[in-house]
């Protein structure tokens, strides 16, 4: 290796070591502890450094660029990051302008390696948890389903709170793009006067994730449990052969905070709502002048064949004799108990109250032999 060969490798390595250097001291505003993406994490950060001030960061800029810090202000996150970089339009003060300039407007972008956040999963029955509790059992398409959140109970309550980030898992094929919203509890336990406290929510429609953080201000802790907020949901026109379906609202990582940082698990939970296809509501009129469709299905009149997708029909009923149209009923209070009957019309019927308010004058029970449009439920009774 000659003299010239080995001073370029020195100063390579100097270089390196330069870039090195001063990529430790690069700022990419939003991520306050720097991992390499800016999220809900970010804003328990935000919330232990607001209020804290030091130096300005010169030629600052609130975009997505690598900055220098050049000046480190007094204090430090565990971890070692200054609390320089939770100011993140670097005009010398961590305020909610720092929340809405860099961290929302930057959120999830990244820059290099993403370290993972620590996490802290806890267990049911052992940690505070999480609680989803919807008001619906069940929804359709185009309906808004809240779901309330809460957090601790008497039993497991948030001791320490100084704040709280995480996300929830949705299916995104039964939400609306843009369908997912979030409403923060007036007054909440952890802010009696309302004025302590910050919050950020962010939905990515496409992977279905949605992320809550709740973050006290003034690096004081509190005790308690309840409600925190409730998650809206709009549930998308999905088609029909995908229903019924479950929507389901899963926690999924959560990071609890006290003052000093010290993190305490959560045990997460689920919600979920069944979503079924909308009832379409028939508006007939209860003529009694029967048509025969080409289904062989008699019914109360042309509306109701049409109704229920029949437009090939003829007057009157499909079997004479069998069929006694005074004695259909379209809104017979009928269950849909499988005990089918076979009707003198050769058509099987679910039950017998559903043969019989389609007029069928006689029946055997069981179903008729397969060849017998055995398929053939009632339609024509409005349900
Ligand atoms: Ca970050
Ligand atoms: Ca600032």
């Amino acid at each position: 290796m000659n003299k010239t060969t080995t001073l370029r490798i020195l100063s390579l390595v100097l270089a390196m070591g330069l870039l090195q250097h001063s990529h430790a001291q690069m700022l990419w505003p939003g991520d306050i502890n720097n991992n390499g993406i800016v999220n809900g994490v970010d804003v328990l950060f935000w919330g232990i450094a607001y209020n804290n001030g030091g130096a300005p960061r010169p030629n600052a800029t609130t975009n997505w660029e690598a900055q220098p810090v050049t000046q480190m202000w007094s204090e430090y996150f565990p971890g070692n990051v200054n609390y320089a970089f939770a100011d993140g339009d670097g005009n010398g003060t961590v305020s909610m302008a720092d929340l809405s300039s860099t961290i929302q407007a930057n959120y999830n972008l990244t820059h290099g390696l993403v370290t993972p956040e620590n996490y802290h999963n806890g267990q049911t029955g052992l940690d505070a948890p999480i609680l989803l509790e919807s008001a619906v059992a069940s929804a359709t398409p185009g309906m808004r389903v809240d779901i309330k959140i809460s957090l601790g109970t008497d039993v497991l309550p948030a001791n320490l709170f100084h704040g709280i980030s995480f996300t929830m898992r949705f299916n995104e094929e039964f939400v609306k793009t843009n369908g997912v919203f979030f409403q923060a509890a007036q007054d909440a336990w952890y802010d009696p006067d309302g004025t302590n406290s910050a919050h950020l929510f962010k939905v990515n429609d496409n992977t279905g994730l949605a992320e809550l953080t709740i973050t006290r201000l003034n690096q004081s802790n509190v005790n308690g449990y309840g409600y925190i907020g409730t998650i809206s949901l709009i549930v998308d026109d999905v088609p029909a052969n995908m229903l019924p379906g479950l929507l389901k609202l899963q926690v999924e990582n959560v990071k609890m905070i006290d003052a000093n940082m010290n993190t305490y698990a959560v045990a997460r939970t689920e919600a979920s709502v069944e979503v079924v296809q909308a009832v379409t509501t028939n508006t007939c009129p209860d003529v009694i002048a029967p048509v025969c469709g080409a289904n062989g299905v008699t019914y109360l009149n042309s509306c109701y064949a049409e109704a229920a997708g029949v437009t090939d029909y003829t007057e009157g009923v499909c079997f004479g004799g069998c069929i006694d149209p005074e004695q259909m009923n379209p809104t017979a209070n009928c269950n849909y108990n499988y005990q089918p009957v076979c009707g003198c019309n050769g058509i099987t019927y679910v039950n017998e109250c559903v043969a019989s308010a389609n007029g069928v004058t006689s029946y055997t029970q069981g179903p008729c032999n397969a060849n017998n449009n055995c398929a053939s439920l009632s339609v024509s009774i409005a349900n």
